[in-house]
């Protein structure tokens, strides 16, 4: 999203997580994706990506008020840490040897403090998407995928309408477009975005 947002055109190469190519563990070991290769450096953290992104063109986000950019920083952290180290065991407990339950209660105490602290108005800070609703609506979607019946039941209403407006988003459905997984093989350039 942070691509589209800022038109950062990359060569975009879908990867199975099952089957991840050669060429993406050479320049990055973890394994994790998105990764970026820059050529003089590698970015593979998502969050510094939105960041390089962002410095390429941040003109489409909503500008913070210092108190705003606290508060997005402080709930960014949160989520990128402590959200998503509960989501993964909470959708993956045999992976991890650990009771699902437990890291669902804790991905629910962060959502009801958010749902606490937003107007979702439809974004969080109003009329114009911010880098926050770009960092942490994916991982709240995550949460909700897991089980949307339970998600759906517990009350934090403006932290589903947040999720509701971002799903039905232009920016959403584009950057879910699917592609084809990059093959060695046969290497397809795509371009992304495309526009
Ligand atoms: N902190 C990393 C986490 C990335 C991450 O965990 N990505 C998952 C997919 S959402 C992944 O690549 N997992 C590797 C695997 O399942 O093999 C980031 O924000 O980029």
């Amino acid at each position: 999203m942070a691509l589209i947002l800022s038109s950062s055109q990359c060569e975009l190469r879908e990867v199975l997580l099952k089957n991840k190519p050669e060429a993406m563990i050479n320049i990055s070991p973890k394994g994790t994706v998105p990764v970026l290769d820059l050529h003089e450096k590698i970015l593979e953290e998502s969050l510094d990506i939105i960041e390089w992104a962002m410095n390429n063109d941040s003109s489409k986000l909503y500008v913070f008020s210092d108190q705003e950019s606290e508060i997005s920083q402080y709930f960014i952290k949160l989520f990128d840490l402590q959200f998503k180290y509960h989501l993964d065991r909470y959708k993956y407990p045999n992976r991890y040897e650990c009771l699902s339950e437990d890291h669902q209660l804790e991905c629910l105490k962060i959502l009801i403090e958010i749902d606490d602290c937003i107007d979702a108005r439809p974004w969080i800070f109003g009329e114009t998407i911010s880098l926050l609703d770009v960092c942490i609506l994916p991982f709240i979607r995550q949460c909700k995928i897991a089980n949307p019946e339970w998600f759906q039941s517990q009350g934090c209403i403006k932290v589903i309408n947040l999720l509701s407006h971002f799903e039905s988003s232009e920016l959403f459905l584009n950057a879910m477009e699917k592609y084809e997984a990059w093959n060695p093989e046969d290497p397809q350039v795509n371009i992304f975005p495309s526009k």
